[in-house]
């Protein structure tokens, strides 16, 4: 891509500048904050030809059958359906690996950085290719073929990496669940999709933390009663404990099942609509849902975005921080570098370990151009600064990217000024694991960056926003934020419910795509996404549905109802707020708190433990029974001044009870 923000490859400081504060937004100045011509250009060519465009920038993968249409698609809630490049094939694994040998064979593809700093293991696209055609060999002896589920739950290790293109390749459809998860939680994703494999390791590691990954995967096998597991592949650790409990007719040793096989593989071809992966979110109801994702389109769109967003330059090395358990980890840590031919970090450990100095120490020892991480985690760093930025020079930074929840302009400040020392553009990327690459977000070169706002819509992406009936607002306005039209990323459906597809996102706008985000619009027509407007919270940029939190904690005997709501928490973004009843008959419940919150870090993992637990002998509800959400939010929030019309509740009095409950906690 030509971009003027840097030229040439040298570092360049004649870029126009990110504007120094948020005071300088005003409208007083708006006719300096045009997009560039340069982006409106293109933007409003890829929306008016948006078939020549998705054509183009499909052509740039290697298809085994060319494609001859482009997409298929239709956002009505009865006739609901979205295909791109439908009658091409191709296999994903071979455009991220296989086209790259000719010219890169001895390039980096993945390098891993250990936990221990001391470790650390670059592979070429070479030897990546020889891993996954072993891998894929293994999977194929032990029956796993095109179509069965297999679900990872594994460390941030090489096979990982190894586990999903192997996947790919011979068209297994990959469910990785987070490490952090539950054995519950992994017993329900278990048998949801079906799964006939799961790959772990024996344990997995995080500063000084050991998890027993494997120790959990036996229990979420007890858990999930009459699954379909025929065998569980466990990667050996070096650090690992020795043997962990075994079960002889299902458990195998990943390097007994590959260290053996063939380093090459004769790849098959799929349909571009062949399903690539599968990964659970949760959403404002029920269990999680298990979205669904394609081969062609994913691909395409994960090149594309991945190109574009990070201005990916040949030979640049590109570190993304996400866990691969989730959809960042998925498009941009594995398949969009990997598919533009680039040398991806992969980072086992945590942001702190051995000390906040870490981060930076990586990108130094690896000279990392683009940088990727989370508004959480960039708190956690400015909040011991002096630390976080001493020991690294961090001068090899060109781009730094964050995602996953709103960045405040203080903090997107502190990112460019000290941590990137004003040499890299910070873009803030708003996308979703429905949407499978970034949506809204201040492409390089595309104009003036405005701190704490995502901004732009990618080339293709036409977003609005509507009121509560589904009018599209004009001009500068708040509203709910939907996209009118398919793009080639997208998720195609819910795994088994694709009438929960169809209710959750297509069902509240009729003939639009809802995101469940809110956003503002200003007088340039930049977005300012402000966060969730339905029951999910977003913790550490992870996300929770409150239904979720609240089923766990009935599971305890002793509670009768159960509300969560998030409030606002300095390094998580949101914190988790329940308000319990007990039981008729329950005495002290006070001192159930911790077996409480315990329990619910069982039934789900340690990233939805409770902050806060407060006990009350009610909740306030409407006559109708509805409990409102709105006020519980507000006294979480420590914000009793005004908490809005009480006097539709069933008991106003329940109010006072629940804000001397909350100062008690206090
Ligand atoms: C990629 C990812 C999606 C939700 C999304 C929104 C929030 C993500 C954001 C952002 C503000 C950004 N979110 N990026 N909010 N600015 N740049 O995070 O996917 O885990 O599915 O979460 O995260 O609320 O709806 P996912």
């Amino acid at each position: 891509m030509e971009n003027s923000f840097v030229k040439g490859g040298e570092k360049n400081n004649n870029h126009q500048p990110p504007l120094s504060d948020a005071q300088s937004l005003s409208s007083s100045h708006s006719h300096e904050h045009q997009a560039s011509i340069k982006y409106l250009n293109k933007y409003q060519n890829s929306i008016e030809n948006k078939e020549a465009f998705w054509q183009e920038q499909a052509s740039q993968l290697q298809w085994s059958k060319p494609f001859t249409q482009v997409s298929d698609v239709s956002f009505d809630k009865n006739d609901l359906h979205i295909r791109w490049f439908a009658d091409g094939e191709l296999n994903v694994c071979v455009n991220c690996v296989d086209r790259h040998l000719a010219e890169r064979a001895d390039q980096p593809a993945i390098v891993w950085e250990g936990d221990n700093p001391d470790h650390s293991i670059s592979l070429t696209y070479k030897q990546l290719h020889e891993e996954i055609c072993k891998l894929a060999n293994a999977l194929e002896s032990l029956g796993v073929t095109a179509g069965d589920r297999v679900i990872l739950y594994m460390p941030m290790v090489p096979e990982a990496a190894f586990a999903m293109l192997a996947c790919a390749r011979i068209g297994a459809i990959h469910s990785a669940v987070f490490g952090g998860f539950s054995s519950a939680a992994l017993a329900d994703r278990i048998n949801n999709c079906e799964a006939k494999l799961i790959i772990t390791a024996d344990l997995g590691l995080r500063g000084t933390k050991s998890i027993p990954l494997k120790a959990s995967v036996d229990e979420a096998l007890t858990l999930a009663e009459g699954h379909s597991v025929d065998k569980v592949l466990v990667v050996k650790q070096p650090h690992g404990s020795g043997t962990p409990a075994w079960n002889d007719k299902v458990d195998l040793w990943y390097h007994d099942c590959v260290d053996n096989q063939s380093t090459e593989h004769t790849p098959p071809t799929f349909d571009a609509e062949h399903p690539l992966f599968i990964l659970y979110t949760s959403g404002s109801t029920g269990k999680p849902k298990g979205l669904q994702h394609s081969s062609g389109g994913y691909l395409c769109y994960a090149q594309t975005t991945f190109k574009e967003v990070f201005d990916y330059r040949d030979g640049e090395v590109f570190w993304c921080t996400a866990d691969i358990g989730w959809i960042t980890g998925h498009t941009y840590l594995i398949y969009g570098p990997l598919a533009a031919g680039a040398t991806t970090i992969m980072y086992e450990g945590v942001p702190n370990f051995p000390t906040l100095a870490r981060f930076g120490e990586v990108i130094d020892k690896h000279n990392v151009n683009i940088f990727y991480t989370a508004p959480t985690t960039i708190r956690m760093l400015m909040a011991d600064a002096n630390t976080a930025l001493s020991g690294s020079q961090r001068t090899s930074l060109r781009i730094l990217g964050t995602v996953g929840e709103p960045i405040s302009p203080d903090v997107w400040q502190w990112y460019y000024d000290d941590f990137g020392l004003q040499q890299a553009q910070v873009v803030d990327t708003w996308w979703q694991t429905e949407t499978g690459g970034h949506l809204i977000v201040p492409i390089p070169d595309s104009g003036p960056v405005k701190p704490g706002a995502a901004q732009r819509p990618f080339y293709g992406i036409e977003p609005q926003l509507v009121d509560s009936n589904g009018d599209i607002l004009e001009g500068e306005t708040s509203g709910h934020l939907v996209i009118l039209d398919s793009w080639p990323g997208q998720a195609r459906t819910i795994w088994g419910d694709h009438q929960r597809f169809i209710d959750t996102y297509f069902s509240t706008y009729e003939g639009m795509y809802f995101s469940g985000d809110g956003a503002r619009r200003d007088e340039d027509g930049d977005y300012w996404i402000t966060g969730r407007v339905d029951d999910v919270l977003n913790v550490s940029g992870h996300r929770l549905g409150t239904a979720e939190i609240e089923s766990a904690a009935l599971t305890y005997s002793d509670i009768a109802e159960a509300a969560v709501v998030g409030y606002p928490h300095d390094v998580k973004g949101q914190g988790i707020y329940i308000f319990v009843v007990a039981k008729t008959g329950v005495e002290s419940a006070e001192t159930l708190t911790d077996s409480v919150r315990s329990k619910i870090r069982q039934a789900l993992g340690p990233i939805a433990t409770p902050d806060h637990i407060q006990w009350s002998p009610d909740l306030p509800k409407t006559r109708s029974g509805k409990i409102m959400r709105r006020i519980l939010r507000k006294i979480a929030s420590n914000d009793f001044a005004e908490l809005g019309d009480t006097s539709t509740l069933a008991d106003p009095s329940v109010v006072d009870k629940l804000i001397s409950g909350r100062k008690d906690l206090n």
